[in-house]
């Protein structure tokens, strides 16, 4: 089971390119050649790599470096193939952004964070990526009276707006995916989940150009079921990209390896992703954007075994979804839990409020003894899942 660039897996520069400093501790690996990553990338089967723009031209280069930089780059795409699916900025890590990029109370840190954007969505758009995400890690407080959440919420949205301006009036064909996440590193992030994230994109004036980049880790971090959020970005229609990694439980951000977290919880998503859609197709097309942290244990041997324990262990689980879903006991077993049943209206066709006051079989002659007894049957489906999983069926 080798990965290839039809399963569309893609990885952060970032993620591989993580030199294991952590707030205890200094760097355990060496720094990466982006040229490096792409072609062990390529050679492992990914189908794409992405990008902060300091992850490529390193912070304060000159125009000069910049362009020589971004042409060594694109040479080793062209060499690989491997595409530029996505790009983002890094408003985290210099100090200026210390009270936040598009929400610091310092207006001029404000100005300077668009600009960023906009030069990073320039070499973004040049490359290709259909994707900008936003990930506001510095978007946030500790302090409860001295950052005005609204007047924040206010700016937020004037970036985003602004910035999607940016795009149609260049004639970018990007689009934004929000990224939302609770704390760390702020002590509270603002866009905290998905359905925060989900009710901001609503007031934007640009709503259909955004969306989100919702992260495995970053809902449970919370202790909410990612599946669940999934389920509803994809209602919504906002599934814009999507970020895989591991997390165990509700704890600081472990950026695991896919699968390597809540195992149930990959399989499930996977499931989803995979079989969610129409006719029980697939419900989502886009890169399965890996975001994840090699541990900081691992030698660069460890590195590279580890990006492909991403891919391995997404193949692993699409294989056993689809035995999941063929299997003539699960597909019995969903009809016991009258699965099915949920997509048909509670109304009937052209039904009315005084039809439904009319029908005695909905109130007075329903019998919600009987009702009340039956059993749904999930318990012998949920087992089937646990012996797909496990490789057991
Ligand atoms: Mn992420």
């Amino acid at each position: 089971m080798e990965p290839t660039p039809d399963d569309k897996f893609s990885f952060g520069l970032w993620t591989v390119g993580w030199p294991a400093r952590d707030p205890f501790g200094d760097a355990t690996r060496p720094p990466l050649d982006p040229v490096e990553t792409v072609h062990r990338l390529a050679a492992l089967g990914a189908y794409g790599v992405t990008f902060h723009d300091d992850d490529l031209v390193p912070f304060g280069s000159d125009d000069d470096a910049r362009t020589k930089v971004v042409a060594r780059f694109r040479e080793a795409l062209d060499a690989t193939g491997l595409v530029v699916p996505m790009a983002t900025t890094n408003l985290f890590t210099h100090p200026v952004f210390k009270d936040g990029a598009f929400t610091s109370n310092d207006r001029d840190v404000r100005r300077y964070a668009l600009r960023k954007v906009m030069r990073n969505l320039d070499l973004a758009a040049e490359l290709g990526a259909r994707t900008y995400v936003f990930w506001g890690g510095r978007e946030g407080a500790e302090s409860p009276a001295g950052k005005d959440v609204r007047a924040a919420l206010d700016r937020y949205r004037e970036a985003i707006d602004t910035l999607a301006a940016y795009v149609v009036d260049r004639g970018y064909g990007i689009r934004f995916a929000l990224e939302p996440k609770p704390n760390e590193p702020r002590g509270d992030i603002l866009l905290p989940t998905i359905g925060h994230a989900l009710a901001f994109v609503a007031s934007l004036e640009h709503r259909d150009r955004v969306g989100l980049n919702p992260e495995v880790g970053h809902e449970q971090m919370t202790g909410l079921n990612f599946v669940h959020g999934i389920a509803q970005v994809l209602w919504h229609g906002k599934l814009f990209h999507i970020d895989l990694n591991g997390q165990r439980g509700v704890r600081f951000d472990q950026d695991l390896v896919f699968g390597h977290g809540d195992l149930l919880d990959a399989f499930a998503l996977v499931d989803l992703l995979e079989h969610g859609g129409p006719g029980g197709g697939p419900a989502y097309d886009g890169p399965r954007h890996f975001d994840y942290k090699p541990r900081r244990t691992e030698d660069l041997a460890g590195v590279w075994e580890s990006a492909a324990a991403n891919m391995r262990t997404y193949l692993l689980l699409r294989e056993r979804a689809r035995a999941f879903r063929a299997d003539p006991e699960v597909q019995e077993a969903l009809a016991a839990c009258r699965t099915a049943e949920l997509a048909t209206p509670t109304l009937a066709d052209g039904e009315t409020v005084d039809d439904l006051l009319a029908d005695r079989s909905a109130l007075e002659d329903f019998d919600v003894d009987a009702a009340g007894e039956r059993g749904y049957g999930y318990s012998r489906l949920d087992q089937l899942m646990v012996e797909h999983a496990l490789g057991a069926r």
